[in-house]
């Protein structure tokens, strides 16, 4: 099954200098706890920054060998590189970009530099300790690159990515200089999980404008490989958040801590006291600022709860050397300040106002303790604080008022949802979550109890490594081989050895390129001379299947001595002959549906229609791509209602819909041209959809050969028309 290799910026322990002295602490993050029943009792590895810069050889022996004790390995990075990659291209430019933030933005090419250089760093550290057939997997924004520079240099690994961060729309993420090289550098895992099924769509539209492959459901189709799309929200240790509470509520007076004394004494000194909790790092997508400007509103609107509410917030320093983060924390000062001097008495103070962590004990106090938790993130990839308020409440009186703009929120649809940047709007909702009566907060707070602890941090964890590991298994289904140099040897002799030769090609895509408008799609003289060539050799027919009007494929090749098949096989012309109608069918059904297509020519931009005999096709390759996919879906739904007693099929090609006379296909077409001949080599290339039926239809021991894609029933594949050309040309030597 291989080792599991897990890497992200940060490792599950830190390492900090004391003097001389170097001491190890765990890192109390949810992804640490989550992954470590995957990672402790294995062989597997964490590789990640140590959080120190060791000052010589000797001390970055010290700290490898710390860690070596918790199977984690270091990547050390100096003082330049942690500022422009760190501070610098991660978060100055991804995160206030992927949290919608573009005026904090910066785009600067030194940053870019080193977040390459780093990146490389940690592919290079994964490489080095990957044995053969390992998974690794990469987190978060600051290693992006990663799964591509491990896919070109290790293809054996089987990579996966988590986001914890949103992912933006593509109009957001259009305005970065990379954004090409960040998505490919993405592209290089087997499997890319988000928190929420919005970052996952995000993702694909941008994959699908910027990079231009197709999408089928959550799949990406790269030129030789898929990419899986899915959607894991993240959970949390949720046994330990409850048992820990229990633990804490049921100590005594005299046993609770310091910090547990004076949220009693606050609650118990005047009846129907209440206390309202926030936690965050102080991060300018956390809409701490928007909160206090709500809860102002809710005081002003809200007299009867002066003096009986207090709003506590701990704000966890962040950053702190980064200009926005500076100047966020003298807005806040100044708004805790204002509310505190406008409301606040001898007895009360509105807003208790912390600026430091506290240890995790203090942290499920006032969380088991609260009322109310309110959670006002602007953006927020998933939000942890939400789920741990809602584990930890065991007694379940308590509310949480929770922003739509959180990740959280999808999940926890029984938590009060509010729009940050309505204050009037949130001051209802906090004064609806203090007032709510206890059977209605104890009934919505169970439901969303039950939720997260089914799907906890281990589910989370667990759920992510099986869908990679049936990634791969889907990965590995895919029954096309690329050509070998040994297997084109192979083929090429028995080419020469054999006694009658028959070589199908399709055309669009397969001998030659797709253009924007079909009609653009003429031979080049290169292929004219090829073909000609081709017919030269002895005993071998070569026949130009496609699905074109006959009319063009007259036009083009006309004059030429090879065979023609058109419209997938309704019109077929043998060398030297005329035309021949395959099907007799009428073709009343196209005034029907002409008129339908029109209107879709109308309402998409950019498509068009071709009118053959025996069909009629809408195209959309030129249409803006995502409108084209939900069109094409539209008319598939349409036209399958109408066509119901007609003789008539709906075919989606390349983006394309074809609406054809059935019971002719490429396959039909193929055996028919092969009847009553004894060829005894056959070799076919095809690109499209209607091409699987030539390659399912052949006899079994004829070479099917696919261009562009491995998913396929043909036997083998090339990458593009290209190659098919290139291969042709050997067939002459
Ligand atoms: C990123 C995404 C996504 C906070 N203060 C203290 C403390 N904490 C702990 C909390 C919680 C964690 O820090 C914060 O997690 P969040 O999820 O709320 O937010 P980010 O740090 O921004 O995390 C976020 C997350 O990644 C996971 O994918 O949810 O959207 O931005 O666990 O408990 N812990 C202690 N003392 C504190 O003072 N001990």
């Amino acid at each position: 099954m291989g080792r599991l290799i897990i890497a992200s910026n940060r490792l599950p322990v830190k390492i900090e200098k004391n003097g001389e002295e170097m001491l190890i602490t765990p890192s109390a993050g949810g992804l640490a706890t989550g992954l470590k029943s995957y990672h402790k009792g294995s062989d597997s590895v964490w590789i990640g920054w140590p959080g120190v810069i060791p000052q010589n050889k000797e001390e970055e022996k010290t700290v490898t060998k710390l860690l070596k004790t918790e199977q984690c390995l270091p990547v050390f990075l100096s003082e330049d590189l942690i500022s422009k990659y760190y501070g610098g291209f991660s978060n100055a430019t991804l995160w206030p970009l992927f949290h919608y933030f573009t005026e904090f933005t910066k785009f600067k090419a030194r940053y870019w530099e080193a977040y390459l250089q780093v990146n490389e760093m940690f592919a290079e550290a994964i490489i080095e300790n990957a044995q053969k057939n390992d998974k690794v997997w990469v987190h978060d924004y600051q290693l992006l690159l990663v799964p591509n520079i491990l896919r070109q240099r290790r293809p054996d690994l089987k990579i996966g990515f988590f986001l914890h961060i949103p992912f933006p729309s593509y109009e957001i993420i259009r305005t970065l200089p990379k954004r090409q090289d960040i998505i490919s550098g993405l592209l290089g895992a087997d499997l890319i999980g988000f928190h929420t099924y919005d970052y996952a769509r995000h993702f694909i539209s941008s994959v699908k404008r910027l990079l231009g492959y197709d999408v089928e459901f959550n799949q990406i189709k790269l030129e030789n490989r898929q990419v899986f799309i899915d959607v894991f929200p993240m959970g949390i240790d949720y046994k330990k958040f409850e048992n820990l509470a229990n633990e804490v509520q049921s100590k005594s007076i005299q046993e609770r801590s310091k910090v547990h004394q004076d949220i009693d004494r606050f609650l118990m000194s005047i009846p129907d006291r209440k206390l309202i909790l926030s936690i965050d790092r102080l991060d300018y997508t956390k809409g701490i600022p928007h909160r206090l400007k709500s809860y102002r509103r809710f005081l002003k609107t809200h007299p009867e709860f002066l003096e009986k509410v207090s709003l506590i917030m701990l704000t966890v320093p962040s950053r702190t050397d980064v200009e926005q983060y500076q100047n966020l924390k003298n807005e806040v000062d100044i708004l805790v300040g204002n509310i505190n001097g406008e409301f606040g008495t001898l007895n009360w103070t509105p807003v208790i106002y912390f600026y430091r962590s506290m240890p995790f004990e203090n942290l499920i106090e006032l969380y088991s303790s609260a009322d109310v938790a309110l959670l006002t993130p602007l953006r927020d990839g998933m939000n942890l604080v939400a789920k741990e308020y809602i584990a930890a409440k065991v007694n379940q009186k308590g509310m949480l008022v929770l922003s739509e703009m959180a990740g959280a929120a999808k999940e926890l649809g029984e938590a009060i949802s509010v729009n940050p940047n309505d204050y009037a709007d949130t001051a209802e909702a906090i004064y609806e979550a203090l007032t709510m009566p206890d059977e209605d907060r104890i009934k919505r707070m169970r439901a969303m109890q039950r939720r997260i602890k089914r799907y906890d941090i281990h589910k989370w964890a667990s759920e992510f490594m099986k869908a990679l590991d049936s990634t791969i298994a889907k990965q590995s289904d895919f029954q096309a081989r690329k050509i070998s140099a040994s297997l084109r040897k192979k083929i090429l002799s028995e080419f020469r050895g054999a006694k009658s030769k028959v070589l199908f090609l399709d055309y669009d895509g397969t001998i030659q390129r797709y253009f924007d408008k079909p009609q653009a799609a003429i031979p080049d003289n290169e292929l004219y001379k090829l073909l000609d060539q081709i017919v030269l050799l002895e005993n071998t027919s070569l026949v130009l299947i496609s699905g074109r009007d006959r009319h063009t494929l007259e036009a083009w090749f006309g004059d030429k001595n090879f065979d023609l098949i058109a419209e997938h096989g309704a019109w077929v012309r043998q060398t030297g002959e005329k035309w021949e109608d395959k099907k007799t069918v009428d073709s009343d059904w196209k005034e029907k549906i002409h008129p339908i297509l029109e209107s879709f020519v109308d309402s998409t931009p950019g498509s068009l229609i071709e009118e053959k005999d025996y069909s009629l096709v809408w195209h959309y390759r030129k249409a803006d791509i995502e409108l084209g996919v939900l069109r094409a879906l539209e008319l598939t739904d349409t036209l399958s209602n109408l066509i119901l007693n007609q003789e008539v099929e709906i075919i989606e090609g390349k983006k394309l819909i074809e609406i054809k006379a059935s019971g002719i296909n490429k396959g039909t077409a193929a055996v028919d041209f092969l009847d009553g001949k004894s060829a005894d080599f056959i070799l076919a290339f095809g690109d499209g959809t209607t091409d699987e039926l030539m390659f399912k239809a052949l006899p079994k021991d004829s070479y099917a050969v696919k261009v562009g894609s491995e998913n396929s029933t043909a036997d083998y594949y090339v990458s593009n028309y290209k190659e098919v050309r290139n291969f042709l040309k050997e067939l002459l030597k």
